[in-house]
């Protein structure tokens, strides 16, 4: 195909009301209780009672604390529908010291607790096991200051990464994360799972893009690590402390987030690739052919592109392909930037790594191309009972698993996609089986934790570990390593009120 033919190929536009981010898919019938399908045992905490509950409306007011069973609906169901909590009462704190009083009150009185932010976790973390209160951060979403000159965004955890997103581009600024649920996760939530996302490889990940947190340890004390400062030696780390520890050791209230500038020329190219190996050499030519304006380099499969188009109704506008890639390059020069992006292009024809492609410039033109992207996890909910595995690998082996699954379950998958974000090495690989079954689990479960282990990869990548890993996590820490995360745990938290059953295995 000539290159012409990729600079002026048509997309045609997709109504974008079509793809609702972060909607949840209509539920038939409500997931069975965790405790039950996993068979786990409630820890010895003290159950809620109405003089717990009348200090809770004492302190909040009673708008603030929700008890009404239809209410807690949701705030006890995970955005995948795999998990089930019975929680009996959800909090809503305004401030920090709200959150500083209901721990001490919590650990005080030996009541678990369950920090939950936006509740789009993909691995159970956010809602309860059995009846743990659930601390929600909806009503902290303040922004408290932005500074233009350095980029540092300083504001309350439950700001919706969207809205603060928004809020930074009336001030040339960006977030420096961006993710499929960016409607509704909050940036607590984003910095306790230490959240990836879509363009990780431009602006790495939240341990260096977040300059200081608040958070509020189990006992009640709150830890000010809030700093603003790009550089501060000043002994221990401490904020890393309460970066992926998914609510484990802290309630994480405040964040100082250094911004990035937002870049004014976009552009995004969406490809077809004949076969895997192709997609490497496309990515060691991106780097080096676009260098330090790329900013996401994206990939799935046939399978993947499958769900959207047919479960969120988009169109793919270059046709069928075994593999697709999405390159966006943002930059400050639009001459210089689709002057090399073109130049990339070309050699990728002239190579034959790309079938074909279209290019576009236009965000209206962009975002339809996104979409077919962000859909994926959304769209595969359509095709029936969904596992997620989200694990790192070696690039050479990155997609190796795929086929691999497709083999060793055959008819028993109704869909396996495999997609993700090969800039970082992380693919998601996606199993729709017809509905739960404890047998089809068991053949994915743990061959595909000790395939990723024997390759030296991840077994989470960027979700976590939540309640559905811990007992997979040996496959990437080893004892020690375990041994400390244990020691820190009963340090910050000797009580285990914080997120129980989560993150560490029992
Ligand atoms: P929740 O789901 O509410 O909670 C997540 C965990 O953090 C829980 O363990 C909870 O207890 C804890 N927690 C929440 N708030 C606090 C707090 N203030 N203090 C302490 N602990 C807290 N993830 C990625 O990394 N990259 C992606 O690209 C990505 N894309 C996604 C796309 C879709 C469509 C969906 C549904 C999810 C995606 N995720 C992705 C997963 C999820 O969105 C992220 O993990 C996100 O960071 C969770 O934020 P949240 O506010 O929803 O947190
Ligand atoms: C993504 O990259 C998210 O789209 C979600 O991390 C992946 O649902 C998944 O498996
Ligand atoms: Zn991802």
């Amino acid at each position: 195909m000539a290159l012409q033919a990729i600079k002026t190929f048509e997309i045609r536009l997709i109504p974008f009301k079509n793809f609702i981010k972060h909607s949840i898919r209509p539920l038939s019938s409500l997931p069975e209780f965790s405790k039950n399908k996993y068979n786990v045992k409630r820890k010895s905490f003290n159950l809620i009672e109405d003089a717990h509950v009348s200090f809770f409306q004492n302190l909040l007011g009673k708008e603030r604390v929700l008890t009404d069973e239809s209410e807690l609906l949701s705030y006890n169901i995970d955005w995948i529908k795999n998990c089930r909590g019975e929680s009996r009462v959800v909090l809503k704190p305004k401030c920090t010291e709200h959150v500083s009083a209901i721990l001490k009150f919590c650990n005080d009185n030996n009541l678990a607790v369950c920090p939950q932010g936006g509740n789009t976790g993909l691995v159970g973390g956010s809602v309860p096991v059995f009846d743990e209160i659930v601390l929600s951060t909806e009503g902290m979403n303040n922004i408290i200051s932005l500074d233009e000159i350095s980029g540092v965004l300083v504001c309350e955890a439950g700001c919706i990464l969207e809205n603060l997103d928004n809020h930074l581009r009336e001030h040339n600024l960006m977030m420096p994360l961006d993710l499929g649920a960016k409607g509704s996760c909050h940036i607590g939530g984003n910095i306790s799972t230490n959240a990836g996302g879509l363009r990780l490889l431009r602006y790495g990940n939240l341990h260096g893009s977040v300059l200081g947190v608040e958070a509020v340890k189990a006992d009640g004390e709150v830890i000010d690590c809030l700093g603003t400062l790009k550089k501060d030696n000043t002994g221990y780390h401490l904020k890393h402390l309460f970066i992926g520890s998914e609510g484990t050791l802290g309630i994480v209230t405040k964040v100082s987030i250094n911004c990035p500038t937002l870049s004014s020329s976009i552009n995004v190219a969406f490809l077809g690739v004949e076969n895997f190996d192709n997609v490497l050499k496309l990515y060691q030519l991106a780097k080096s052919s676009l260098g330090e304006i790329m900013s996401a380099f994206e990939m799935a499969d046939a399978a993947s592109l499958e769900t959207t188009i047919e479960h969120l109704k988009l169109q793919n506008p270059i046709g069928d392909y075994p593999f697709y890639v999405l390159i966006e390059t943002s930059g400050s020069n639009e001459s210089h930037d689709s002057e090399k992006l073109t130049e990339f292009l070309e050699k990728t024809m002239s190579s034959n790594l790309v079938l074909n492609g279209t290019y576009q410039t236009e965000p209206s033109r962009i975002k339809p191309i996104w979409a077919l992207r962000e859909g994926i996890p959304q769209a595969i909910l359509y095709d029936g009972y969904v596992l997620k595995y989200d694990i790192s690998l070696p690039l050479k082996d990155y997609y190796s698993i795929v086929p691999i699954m497709r083999e060793k379950l055959g008819s028993d998958a109704v869909r396996i996609c495999g997609y993700g974000h090969i800039g970082d090495g992380n693919i998601h690989v996606n199993i729709a089986i017809k509905e739960f079954s404890q047998e089809i689990i068991k053949k994915i479960e743990p061959y595909i934790y000790e395939y990723t282990s024997n390759l030296k990869g991840s077994v989470s990548a960027e979700h976590g570990i939540g309640f559905r890993k811990p007992n997979y996590i040996h496959y990437s820490k080893s004892n020690a390593c375990l041994g400390l995360m244990k020691s820190l745990k009963n340090l910050m938290d000797p009580k285990g009120i914080l997120n129980p059953y989560k993150v560490l295995p029992s």
